[in-house]
């Protein structure tokens, strides 16, 4: 199913003059409030997320998985599914893919699919966390820590791998994340683990093109119970150095233990210049997997006052590669990304309002209280229309779920494609 522009046009008919009254009313309290209204509109417009090869099938718990129909079985339909969520939305523009769930039979059509998308190649994930039907060595007991050399070895040519298939299809960046840890006490020697794990990853840098960057992802537990290896950023900072600059720490809200200062992580980060990549997901307990937004709206809205101020003030950070990643198992997989997009561009957009200089004065003078204000401010704002504006700019869908059912995009696909499961988790 492909979703062109007209039929967005035909559909947003509907909703233009409401959406006109609502963006008035906004647009003039913005401006006399001082923002730049069509400034903010447009960074919005820019603002692209990827998503990733795996959320696009229904995700599943360890207890179960619900199948939803209409599932991409293979790697062209993945890419169909974000030119769908990118068509609707405008800012789905990159695709990241997990090797070896999605490793392409015919690179040339692979690109030409994502160009006619307008879709690009965002990072690459390798996988060591579990082993595959035909695999030589196993990561049972880790993958670039392990104790085991050959199955270290392993790992590593597998990111070698991953890299090569990247570079076929333009993508400039490799996340690594590792599940390597111990379940018991004494399992493991944590500075040998630790060792194990620089040198692994040194190699793997050392394969990647001058203009590549590598994201070291952190998680404090899961699936190992006792010790995670690279458990948080610190860890993943102190890695990223000694492997060289174009190493950098990658922050997943997921991977946080309850209550973690997250938006504190990522300014001291970016301070150091080192936040290479971000991944969006919600959480009430752990590594959740909820829409983002979901559960701690508020807290979203902080991480991107952060994020916007450090991409304004650390000019020696990199722009963040942006990741959804999340995956549930009882909504429709594309609307749960629709929702997690719209939540993203509303943090982002809450922040961009937040006035700094104002903010500035505030903690200049110790003036708690207006801080607080200045920041809830933004908070408060109901910002929906700028997002419209943004979609309506750049031909997407005034309200992107509404759009998705009534031209029932998940009916055409399960009929197009019946009730097959997607590969991945
Ligand atoms: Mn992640």
């Amino acid at each position: 199913m492909i979703i062109n522009k007209d039929i967005i046009d035909q559909y947003n008919k509907a909703g233009v003059e409401n959406f006109n009254s609502d963006f008035d009313f906004l647009q003039n309290k913005l401006t006399r409030s001082g923002a730049n209204v069509s400034e903010i509109v447009n960074k919005i417009a820019d603002f692209q997320v990827a998503i990733p090869s795996w959320a696009l099938g229904a995700g599943g718990t360890r207890f179960g998985r619900f199948s939803y129909g209409g599932e991409p079985a293979v790697l062209e339909q993945k890419l169909d599914d974000v030119g769908l969520l990118h068509a609707l939305t405008h800012s789905a523009g990159a695709v990241s893919l997990h090797i070896p769930w999605d490793i392409p039979s015919d690179v040339s059509a692979l690109k030409e699919s994502a160009k006619s998308h307008g879709l690009v190649f965002d990072a690459m994930n390798s996988n060591t966390f579990q082993d595959q039907s035909d695999a030589k060595k196993s990561y049972k007991f880790g993958s670039l820590n392990s104790v085991n050399e050959d199955s270290r070895a392993y790992a590593v040519e597998h990111n070698k791998e991953v890299i090569r298939i990247g570079k076929e299809l333009d993508s400039k960046s490799l996340t690594v994340w590792l599940a390597d840890g111990a379940s018991f006490p004494g399992q493991l020697n944590f500075q040998t683990a630790l060792s194990n794990t620089e040198k692994s990853l040194k190699e793997i840098y050392a394969d990647m093109p001058e203009d590549w960057k590598l994201f070291i992802e952190y998680k404090p537990y899961e699936p190992n119970f006792y010790s995670t290896t690279i458990q948080d950023w610190g860890t993943s900072f102190m890695l990223a150095n000694a492997c060289g600059e174009r190493a950098f720490t990658l922050v997943d809200l997921g991977h946080h233990l309850p209550n973690t200062n997250i938006e504190q992580i990522v300014a001291t980060l970016m301070y150091k210049g080192k936040l290479g990549g971000f991944h969006f997901n919600d959480s009430k307990y752990g590594d959740d997997d909820l829409t983002v937004g979901s559960i701690k709206p508020y807290a979203l809205f902080l991480i991107f006052n952060e994020l916007v101020y450090g991409i304004e003030t650390n000019k020696n950070n990199p722009y963040p590669a942006w990741m959804i990643d999340a995956s549930h198992n009882i909504k429709d997989p594309l609307e749960d990304l629709l929702q997690s997009l719209e939540a993203i561009l509303i943090a982002y957009a809450q922040a961009l309002l937040v006035d700094q200089k104002a903010l500035k004065t505030a903690q200049l003078n110790n003036d708690v209280v207006a801080a607080q204000d200045i920041l809830q401010n933004a908070y408060r704002t109901d910002v929906r229309p700028l997002l419209q504006a943004a979609r309506l700019q750049t031909g997407a869908a005034l309200d992107p779920i509404a759009a998705y059912r009534n031209l029932k995009v998940r009916e055409t696909l399960i009929s197009e494609r019946g009730w097959a499961k997607a590969t991945g988790l």
